[in-house]
């Protein structure tokens, strides 16, 4: 199969990815381009296995050709053209016999990485050099597999007739109250990058209906771990006349669709294991587990937890319920004093609230609940939390206009990422990460 749109350099035009090589392609002449991963010379013979995002392929050289292929650093970039023949090699369906190679771009003699991965660099050394990074099949696959799931879930929410909206990122005032904003000048007065969508999202409720957006949220908390950044994407979701129950079926069933779709996207290199036969057929045909935030104080205090009901879970108490309940889990019906002033009570138990989280053992990939779209009680919310009414204003009047009960959540991309790829540093799950030491490259 050729490409569908050549890449014409000059003369020549690529006509084929690596992979599209088959053996009905056998006789035919064919133009690949890309990074030289290897070379390999035996005297008379020479071999160039060349990568381009799809996969290998190996050309054989001889003659003038070879002469000239042994000057050409590894990782530069070239075109060759070559006839499709039979190969001894058991890794490929064919080879190429190399009729002509172009050098597009010589790689230095000293890069800063091994992009091959066969001699492995730290973390952060591979992140100072991401772009070269992306070459190791590995990392590559982390990046194919996040487009795909980002199609996915943007399949999912139009199917359910939602509305993919995008709201401002600098915005005037806190959207999620609370102290951990980057604020900077904006001619002459202050202004924010925005912790979450929460209030647009529910504004647009009014006449959107259902909406979601994927977008970055600033954070500028000190948390320096494997699963926090400063700078990292959300998708967000906000649904009028559904309450909390049916946000977490929402999400049910997303999060099944997204591990389904990573078993069959075969980007996972490492063993991860919510793709083993029996925990993958648990996962994609058993509801996730929903337990009362009053039933987790209670299976942590027999856990021997010093934790008292009204209290927050501690990174401890969760690591403790996510060894107990292992995988993904929801905790539903906080305590209201422990949710943003937005979050609804309950009727029948004011004290408490509709919201819900959603975990991977101790990780927390999602939180959300049914809304206040009560402005009177909205109020006294946001006076018990300190927060003045002045700063929210834009938002509260929108709720005079006839604002419809409302529910929704935000789920934390990368996150999620980490459990599909089965990697368990948030940094390798995103491009260009941004925590409290790194905001370059
Ligand atoms: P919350 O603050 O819980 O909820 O954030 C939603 C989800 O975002 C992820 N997350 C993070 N990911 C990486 N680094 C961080 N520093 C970080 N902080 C949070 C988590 C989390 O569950 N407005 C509500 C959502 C809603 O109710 O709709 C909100 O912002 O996976």
């Amino acid at each position: 199969m050729a490409t569908t749109t050549p890449a014409k350099l000059g003369r020549i035009s690529r006509t084929h990815y690596a992979s599209q090589l088959t053996r009905e392609d056998i006789g035919f002449e064919v133009v690949v381009a890309g990074w030289i991963e290897d070379f390999r010379d035996i005297g008379k013979l020479g071999f160039i296995m060349l990568r381009d995002v799809t996969g290998l392929v190996q050309t054989v050289l001889k003659g003038e050709i070879l002469l000239k292929a042994r000057n050409i650093p590894r990782q530069s970039n070239v075109m060759i053209a070559g006839k499709v023949q039979e190969t001894k090699a058991k890794n490929f369906a064919v080879e190429l016999s190399v009729n002509e190679i172009t050098i597009l771009s010589e790689a230095s003699l000293t890069l800063p990485i091994d992009p091959t991965g066969r001699v492995e660099s730290n973390l952060d050394t591979r992140l100072d050099s991401r772009a070269l990074d992306l070459r190791n099949p590995k990392v590559l696959d982390i990046f194919v597999l996040r487009s795909g799931i980002l199609r996915i879930i943007r399949d999912f929410f139009s199917e359910n007739n939602f509305i993919e909206v995008n709201t401002p990122k600098i915005i005037g005032s806190a959207s999620e109250g609370g102290s951990n904003l980057f604020s900077f000048d904006y001619f002459r007065r202050k202004g924010y990058l925005a912790q979450s969508p929460q209030l647009y999202k529910e504004q647009l409720v009014l006449s959107l209906d259902r909406v979601f957006e994927i977008a970055p949220y600033f954070r500028a908390e000190n948390s320096h771990t494997l699963r926090h950044l400063n700078e990292f994407y959300s998708v967000d979701m906000e649904a009028a006349y559904l309450d909390y129950t049916a946000v977490m079926d929402l999400v049910e069933d997303l999060v099944k669709r997204l591990i389904v779709f990573t078993k069959e996207s075969k980007r996972v290199n490492v063993k991860n294991p919510i793709l083993e036969p029996k925990t993958f057929e648990d996962l994609t045909q058993k509801q996730f587990p929903r337990i009362r935030y009053e039933d987790c104080i209670n299976e942590l205090q027999n856990l021997g937890e010093e934790v008292e009901f009204g209290q927050d879970l501690s990174d401890a108490s969760l690591k403790k319920l996510g060894e107990k309940f292992s995988n993904f889990f929801f905790i539903v019906d906080w305590p209201l004093d422990l949710k943003p002033f937005y979050i609804h009570e309950k009727e029948d138990d004011p004290k408490m609230s509709k919201s819900f989280d959603l975990q991977f053992g101790y990780l927390e990939l999602v939180s959300g609940g049914t809304r206040q779209h009560d402005v009177t009680k909205l109020k006294s919310r946001l006076e018990l939390q300190g927060l003045s009414h002045e700063s929210f204003k834009d938002h509260l009047r929108v709720f005079e206009w006839g604002m419809p009960p409302h529910s929704g959540c935000g789920l934390g991309l990368d996150r999620l990422m980490m459990v599909l790829s089965g990697v368990n540093n948030i940094r390798e799950t995103v491009l260009y990460p941004r925590d409290t030491t790194r905001i370059s490259p």
